[in-house]
């Protein structure tokens, strides 16, 4: 199976530093078709499908969901794209992950963006979302930042040494991060 892509950007960072809302503003901007690794996790649990309960549990704890797993979704999001133009929101989020996309996908990202964010901020911003998830409480915020800081950071190290990692001031209103966005986007003539 060949999937041809032109453009697969990353977008990384801790809960709450803001990707999802980044991703909307490039959608709107750029036309890319935003795959958000955790809101296709969450339609399996809604769809009731046989990994559903797994799903809900690890999201529950704020660990990983098994590599297979969340890359064969992200695969079947890209070949039912409307575009070539793919923003993978919050993946690969461990260095198995990345592993597991490059093999199962054949592909790496062209770019990475990170949103580093301090934590005190990440966390005011998710406790303050008020939208439901089962994962925005106390406790499992906590299990998140500390899942993002061992398994995550080191892959945001691996692609910043692989030269494609941008970092995003993730501080600040959403307009002002957004212009950071904007930048990097228009040194690629997006
Ligand atoms: N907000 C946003 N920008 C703001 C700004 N500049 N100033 C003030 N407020 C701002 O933003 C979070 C909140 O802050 C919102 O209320 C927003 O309005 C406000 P958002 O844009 O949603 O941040 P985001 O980085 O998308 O935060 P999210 O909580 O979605 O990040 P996570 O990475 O934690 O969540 P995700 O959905 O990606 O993953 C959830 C879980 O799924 C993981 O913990 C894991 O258990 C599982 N998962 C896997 O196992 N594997 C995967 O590959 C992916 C997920
Ligand atoms: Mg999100």
């Amino acid at each position: 199976l060949l999937i041809l892509i032109d453009y697969t950007f990353a977008l990384l960072g801790g809960p709450g530093s803001g990707k999802g809302t980044q991703c909307a503003r490039i959608v709107e901007t750029y036309g890319f078709t935003h795959l958000s690794a955790g809101d296709l996790l969450r339609n399996e649990i809604n769809s009731c499908s046989k990994n559903g309960a797994m799903i809900l549990e690890t999201i529950k704890e704020g660990t990983i969901v098994p590599s297979e797993v969340t890359v064969k979704l992200i695969q079947k999001a890209i070949s039912s794209g409307e575009n070539n133009k793919f923003l993978i929101d919050g993946f690969p989020r461990t260095e198995e992950n990345r592993l597991a996309y490059e093999q199962i996908i054949g592909a790496s990202p062209s770019l990475v963006l990170f949103f580093d964010c301090p934590e005190e901020v990440m966390v005011e911003r998710v406790l303050n979302r008020n939208e439901g998830r089962v994962d925005d409480n106390e406790e499992t915020v906590k299990k998140r930042l500390k899942v993002f800081r061992e398994l995550s950071l080191p892959v945001v190290d691996y692609y910043s040494k692989k030269g494609i990692l941008h970092r995003i001031n993730a501080m600040g209103t959403a307009d002002e991060i957004f212009e950071q966005v904007r930048s990097i986007f228009s040194a690629y003539e997006m």
